[in-house]
């Protein structure tokens, strides 16, 4: 049993649709607590968080958008994320936009850091994310945290991330759109990026196997990002950039089965729901029945395979 500790995060300043500071009320409406209960978790809801005081920050960027409420937000849920990882429950952070895993992710990795053990990352996205508050031409801060993760330069006005992720224990799922800003800096690293092209290649099973197996080998603590674009338009509506051709319904739950049997996860992110685009429910309910996966829920009780 895994003592699971929901922190509702509406934070919707990564990004300009309104809607996603809704997302934590569907997840509850939708039945996230008693679903993971039904896997005989302990679950214990720890409301929302607020944003502290804004910091008087600012970028050479002119295109950003609301800097300091990203910046308060991230000190926010680094903190909630760190104190629930130290009293040894799982967090699972209700989202709110991306931009809530710069927050969520530094606190994972502060308490890898105190636990002596490695951190590593799944992104599972249409977006890689990679961009930088320099390299955005958007200046939506949803499309930077896994460019703050991995330490990239451009974060002056954030906190500095403990211990920054390598390359090599990232792995992104999904990916399906990138900017030519994020292309350039993803190619000089070498992270797993299993775009759409390797999953109708290889599937999920085999390139997930391979990432899992690097996490046990290294003893890690595996965050998991989820983005709502990272599955299929025609089954998961309720998100501002719907991008097509995305995981099925059957490859996302895979997905979660295969985590569930690796043991691994330590963390988890629910991000971008804008439950005001959603139709009678639909995303919030197959975002619900996903972590229900992740949680252990299967038809059948079989034997795992050998590891
Ligand atoms: N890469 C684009 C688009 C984007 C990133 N994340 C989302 N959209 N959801 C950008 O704005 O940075
Ligand atoms: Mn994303
Ligand atoms: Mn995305």
């Amino acid at each position: 049993m895994t003592r699971i500790i929901l922190i509702g995060a509406p934070v919707d300043s990564g990004q300009r649709r309104a809607g996603c500071l809704m997302g934590p009320a569907a997840y509850r409406v939708a039945g996230l607590a008693r679903e993971i209960a039904s896997e005989a978790h302990e679950v214990t809801d720890a409301g929302d968080l607020a944003p502290g005081p804004l910091p008087g920050v600012s970028c050479a960027n002119p295109a950003v958008d609301r800097l300091p409420e990203t910046v308060a937000w991230t000190q926010t849920i680094s903190a909630a994320v760190e104190e629930a990882l130290t009293a040894g429950g799982f967090p699972i952070v209700m989202g709110g936009d991306h931009s809530l895993a710069l927050g969520s992710a530094a606190g994972a990795a502060r308490h890898a850091l105190r636990a002596g053990r490695p951190l590593f990352l799944l992104w599972l996205d249409a977006h890689s994310d990679f961009h930088t508050p320099l390299t955005t031409t958007s200046g939506n801060l949803h499309g930077t945290p896994l460019a703050y993760i991995n330490g990239r330069d451009g974060f002056d006005a954030f906190p500095p991330f403990p211990a920054p992720v390598p390359a090599e224990r990232i792995c992104m799922f999904g990916i399906r759109s990138v900017d030519p800003g994020e292309q350039a800096a993803m190619q000089e690293r070498d992270i797993a990026i299993n775009d759409m092209r390797v999953i109708d290649e290889r599937g999920i099973v085999a390139p997930l196997r391979e990432f899992l197996d690097r996490v046990r080998a290294g003893n890690g603590l595996l965050h998991v990002s989820l983005d709502v674009d990272f599955l299929d338009p025609s089954i998961a509506p309720a998100v501002g950039t719907t991008v097509p051709g995305g995981a099925t319904f059957r490859e996302a739950h895979l997905v979660m089965e295969l985590l569930h049997e690796s043991g691994l996860v330590s963390s988890l992110d629910l991000v971008e729901l804008n439950p005001f685009l959603d139709d009678r429910g639909m995303t919030a309910r197959l975002m619900v029945d996903l972590v229900g996966s992740l949680m252990g829920k299967k038809v059948f009780d079989r034997p795992t395979r050998a590891k």
